[in-house]
């Protein structure tokens, strides 16, 4: 991937910045686009995937070291995902649901006995975590959550199912969130090889092929009480993870965004028809200029998100109106530019295709589009329309 940078954007990030993204940038060119395609068509992992990720630093890149992560910022963060969404939204969802739903939350309200045993592992890939929210009954209502914990002896029983799992059934861990008996939202480190526990995987997506998607199952799983995160117990735990992941999402699908725009940009200058190169003709001119566009207006959302972030004054309602912005920019784009390939649109050998179809699961997961709506509704009135 070349830059795309109308609006000098890359002027307003540092030194450090702009050379993590080109190390990431790097490894997708080298590790990830030589093998997704395969991947995607044969629905099956990229080998060795979370190791290597982990080996660049994109596991956990804002943890603080002392805990395996790579201290960075957040504009860093953003920038890892863009580079990783770039060459699959499957790539970027590994990274982010290991930084932002399991790492952050283990960070952030676990005791220092957990973060020290899981954080180090985790930000190497050694453990691979999964984050259980979404219920069979509860995806966009998760505080209606069905899933149990009570008490029992000095440990707990955890009884449940979680659905639509990213890395569930690959997981070694999964940060799992269920009301307890006083109704409080109480977060818990499942570990696989838990008696009770069981993890199928869900089969036959058309979507996020080289991501493994499963269920959790709690079937009185004995939890001890050195499992339970201390430090929170309400939904503003599950919440402030998903914070975290819909703003590296925000990132993220630009990167898919500029890999459609580009691809569609060279096949058109190349392709001729009428005896002239398709770019030539104003309707498709129109198609790349109001991509340009809305990447530009995309990448401007988030360059300014992230500083907001990195001042810790970025609201939750901004986060909203940031994921839901980009990830529909970045579906329109790659609609519309499968299109101006033509048939040529529909294959493997070019990625447009694979990123459309990976990004109607991004506008679905970590709220809906019309959710996150809501959320801007709600704040602009004051009135719920959940
Ligand atoms: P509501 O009554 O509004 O709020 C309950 C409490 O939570 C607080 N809160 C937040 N806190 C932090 N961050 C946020 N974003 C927050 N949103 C709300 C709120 O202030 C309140 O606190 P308190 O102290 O007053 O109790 O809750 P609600 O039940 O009406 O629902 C609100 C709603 C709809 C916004 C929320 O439930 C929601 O976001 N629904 C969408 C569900 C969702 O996004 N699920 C994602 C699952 S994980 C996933 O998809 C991973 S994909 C990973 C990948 O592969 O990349
Ligand atoms: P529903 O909530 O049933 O919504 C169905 C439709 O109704 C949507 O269009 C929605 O916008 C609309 N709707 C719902 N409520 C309202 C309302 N009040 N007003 C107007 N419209 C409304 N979850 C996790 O916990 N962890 C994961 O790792 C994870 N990974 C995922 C990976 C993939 C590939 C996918 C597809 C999903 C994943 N999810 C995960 C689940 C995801 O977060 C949910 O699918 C999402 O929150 C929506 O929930 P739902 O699918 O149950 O849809």
């Amino acid at each position: 991937m070349k830059e795309v940078d109308y609006f000098q954007i890359d002027e307003l990030l540092s030194e450090e910045q702009l050379m993590i993204r080109n190390t990431v940038r790097e490894f997708v060119n080298k590790e990830i686009r030589p093998v997704i395609d395969e991947a995607a068509q044969q629905h099956k992992d990229i080998p060795g995937l979370m190791q290597k990720l982990g080996a660049i630093g994109a596991l956990g890149p804002y943890i603080p070291q002392e805990y395996g992560g790579a201290g960075l910022d957040q504009l860093s963060y953003g920038l890892i995902m863009q580079e990783l969404e770039a060459g699959d939204s499957a790539v970027r969802s590994a990274a982010s649901v290991q930084s932002s739903l399991v790492m952050f939350p283990i960070y952030t309200y676990g005791s220092e006995e957990q973060k020290r045993k899981f954080l180090p592992k985790l930000a190497t890939g050694e453990l691979i975590g999964s984050f259980g929210l979404t219920e069979p009954n509860h995806g966009s209502d998760p505080g209606a959550m069905e899933t149990r914990l009570s008490k029992d002896g000095d440990g707990y029983i955890l009884t449940g199912a979680k659905m639509w799992i990213t890395n569930a059934p690959v997981c070694d861990l999964a940060v799992v969130w269920a009301r307890d008996e006083e109704g409080k939202v109480k977060g818990i480190i499942v570990e696989r090889g838990m008696n009770g526990f069981t993890t199928p995987e869900t089969h036959n997506k058309w979507s996020l092929r080289a991501s493994k998607t499963g269920e959790l199952i709690f079937e009185d799983v004995r939890i001890p009480q050195a499992n339970i995160l201390p430090d929170v117990s309400s939904m503003k735990g599950p919440l402030s993870c998903l914070n975290s992941a819909r703003y590296g999402i925000s990132w993220g699908v630009i990167g898919a965004a500029v890999d459609c725009y580009q691809t569609a940009l060279r096949y058109s200058l190349e392709r001729q028809q009428f005896g002239k190169p398709v770019a030539s003709y104003q309707l498709q001119q129109k198609k790349l200029a109001e991509f340009l566009t809305e990447i530009t207006k995309a990448q401007l959302l988030s360059w300014r998100l992230g500083v907001l972030k990195n001042e810790g004054k970025a609201t939750p309602q901004q986060i909203s109106m940031a994921k839901r912005n980009n990830v529909n920019m970045a579906l329109q784009i790659a609609r519309e530019s499968r299109q101006m390939l033509g048939a040529m649109g529909i294959v493997g050998e070019f990625p447009i295709m694979r990123h459309m179809m990976n990004l109607e699961s991004v506008i679905t997961y970590e709220g809906t589009h019309d959710i996150h709506l809501l959320i801007t509704g709600q704040d602009i009135t004051g009135i719920s329309a959940f």
